[in-house]
């Protein structure tokens, strides 16, 4: 009898669960990131809009106004996170703009020079912790 009632909680929480999103990854965050650099509009962010977005992630991303974006802000894996922001332990500004993690042809999977969301998120999701 104690097994079944267990088995029904199990149950109750297992729905729960099951209502919260499958990626670690913020969507939320992530699109309004994508919403700052697709500046015209169009659903997908181009080179140019993308090389010019980054200093507004950079901004957003960085909610204490340091200038410099922890591994907390960044919601990284201290693998990731430490690849960017080398010895000093934050990444700054220039760091960013010139990382791989905000490299254009990295995110852009199927090479039609236009990252959508899809993209962004499935790229995003391999540094979530
Ligand atoms: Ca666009
Ligand atoms: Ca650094
Ligand atoms: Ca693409």
């Amino acid at each position: 009898m104690r097994n079944a009632r267990i088995g029904g909680a199990c149950l109750i929480i297992g729905a729960l669960c099951a209502s919260e999103p499958a990626l670690a990854v913020d969507q939320a965050r992530l699109q309004r990131f994508f919403t700052l650099m697709d500046a015209d509009g169009d659903g997908l962010v181009s080179r140019p809009e993308f090389q010019a977005g980054k200093g507004a992630v950079f901004l957003a991303i960085d909610v204490d106004g340091s200038m410099t974006l922890s591994q907390d802000e960044m919601r990284l894996t201290p693998e990731g996170f430490k690849l960017l922001a080398g010895d000093d332990g934050v990444v700054d500004g220039e760091e960013f703009v010139a990382a791989d993690v905000a490299s254009f042809d990295a995110i852009d999977k199927n090479k039609d020079h236009q990252i959508d969301l899809a993209e962004l998120t499935a790229y995003v999701a391999q540094y979530s912790d």
